[in-house]
């Protein structure tokens, strides 16, 4: 028999390429010693340093799954377990590589003009510029189709009006993604640039979740921007696209959190005595370990599967909602448990869980909440959609 591995219990390892494997270890590496030492202090500022989306460039991470414009172009899965590495330090670090390389390089990359891929994205890939991607608004967040924000023609311009909300990066953002229905009622994507006239993005202050990521939001009074802006995609599939690879790297990130939680959990209870012996001797404790164990494991699997199934075209996205649900329901309840077993000191930022625990209530929700991923499969298994009523 072999060894059983807690860090590995389904050894995942053995089922990725040596491309993927050496990925994983130089992002663990780089995340371990680059991001980890200065988590602590963004975290309590609300700060994030943009050197660090540079530092995200030299690594290859940003847009790491296109293959032109001198990028890697690496499996599904080598991108999953970028993210699964990043997240291990802080689901707000994960937030800032998947906006960038799944929200505002792909639909860039898929649906720009050559001339908008080559201004932006070899200055996206390496962390110059910093991208953002505004969908959801004050009144339309779950329900991005009824959008009110509207692109008007006017020659061979469009002016733009309204407002986004919650937006990841807009307040430090160069360059905007949004989407707008133009005359027709038609959805369609634009990038903006910072500076455009009746342009702002202001910050939203007092964020208890996911504070070592800037949020704010995209303010668009009368926003003129060439018709050459814009990306030939028309309908929710635009924005859609982009969402199915973001939240297939959240399925993967989250279980980075979790795993960070399950192995401080269980160190801590190995070196804690209460009663005279461990903690870790308890089997209440054991239990929780085992719990946590299988479901990061399955998950693993999970997520794995889909990463294979999207790189051979065989993947539906009610797929990566299962994924996305399934992570990050699993990550949060991971997290919960194992700030319950370090006690009082699981309330101690030093001891990183409740960061995690907290962070998760927006990687949950983000993205598509829990509820709304059910419905989305939900529709798939029986065909009827449950997500409007009419009185
Ligand atoms: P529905 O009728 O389902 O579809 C409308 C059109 O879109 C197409 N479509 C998709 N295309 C590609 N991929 C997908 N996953 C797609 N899902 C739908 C669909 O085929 C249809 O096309 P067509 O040509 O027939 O028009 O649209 P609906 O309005 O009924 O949608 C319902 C629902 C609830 C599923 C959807 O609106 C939804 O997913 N809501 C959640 C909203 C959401 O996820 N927002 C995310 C905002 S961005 C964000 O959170 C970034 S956080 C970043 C970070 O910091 O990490
Ligand atoms: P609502 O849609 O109002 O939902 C509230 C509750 O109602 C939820 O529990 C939901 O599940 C439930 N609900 C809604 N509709 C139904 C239904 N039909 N049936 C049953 N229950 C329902 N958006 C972007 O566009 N770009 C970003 O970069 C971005 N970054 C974000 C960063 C952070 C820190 C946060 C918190 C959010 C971010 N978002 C971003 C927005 C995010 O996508 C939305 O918050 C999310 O889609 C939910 O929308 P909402 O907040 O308006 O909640």
């Amino acid at each position: 028999f072999a060894n059983f591995n807690y860090q590995d219990a389904l050894n995942l390892r053995s089922q990725l390429t040596e491309e993927e494997i050496t990925i994983m270890e130089n992002a663990r590496q780089f995340s371990q010693d680059q991001l980890m030492p200065g988590i602590l202090e963004a975290n309590k500022n609300e700060h994030f340093d943009k050197e660090i989306m540079k530092k995200f460039g030299q690594m290859g991470f940003l847009g790491c799954t296109i293959s032109d414009y001198d990028l890697p172009g690496v499996s599904s899965a080598a991108y999953g377990l970028i993210n699964r590495e990043v997240e291990r330090v802080d689901s707000g670090y994960r937030s800032a590589l998947s906006v960038q390389s799944s929200l505002v390089m792909h639909p860039i990359h898929e649906f720009g003009s050559k001339q908008l891929k080559d201004i932006y994205i070899p200055r996206l890939a390496s962390g110059e510029l910093i991208g953002c991607f505004g969908l959801t608004e004050p009144n339309h967040g779950s329900d991005p189709g009824s959008m009110e924000t509207r692109a008007k023609k006017d020659g061979d311009d469009y002016i733009l009006n309204g407002s986004k909300t919650w937006i990841t990066n807009s307040p430090i953002a160069d360059i905007f993604v949004v989407w707008a229905k133009d005359e027709q009622g038609d959805i369609r994507g634009f990038v903006l640039e910072k500076g455009m006239k009746g342009l702002t993005a202001p910050k939203i202050e007092g964020k208890l979740s996911l504070r070592a990521s800037i949020t704010g939001m995209i303010l668009m009074d009368n926003v003129r921007v060439h018709k050459s802006q814009i990306l030939d995609v028309k309908g929710l599939k635009g924005p859609f696209s982009c969402l199915n690879n973001a939240r297939f790297g959240i399925s993967w990130g989250a279980l980075g959190a979790a795993e960070y939680c399950f192995h401080a959990a269980r160190q801590y209870t190995l070196d804690r005595k209460q009663f005279n012996v461990p903690l870790a001797s308890f089997q209440l404790i054991q239990k929780k370990f085992a719990d946590m164990q299988t479901e990061i494991a399955l998950a693993l699997q999970a997520c794995l599967q889909v990463s294979r199934l999207k790189d051979s075209g065989n993947l539906a996205p009610e797929m990566i909602s299962l994924v996305k649900r399934n992570s990050c329901m699993k990550s949060i309840q991971i997290c919960r448990e194992a700030r319950d077993i370090l006690g009082g000191n699981g309330i101690a930022d030093e001891y990183h869980i409740l960061r995690h625990s907290i962070n998760l209530e927006t990687v949950n929700t983000y993205e598509g909440t829990n509820d709304i991923h059910a419905l989305i499969i939900g529709r798939a298994i029986t065909g009827i959609q449950s997500f409007t009523r009419t009185f």
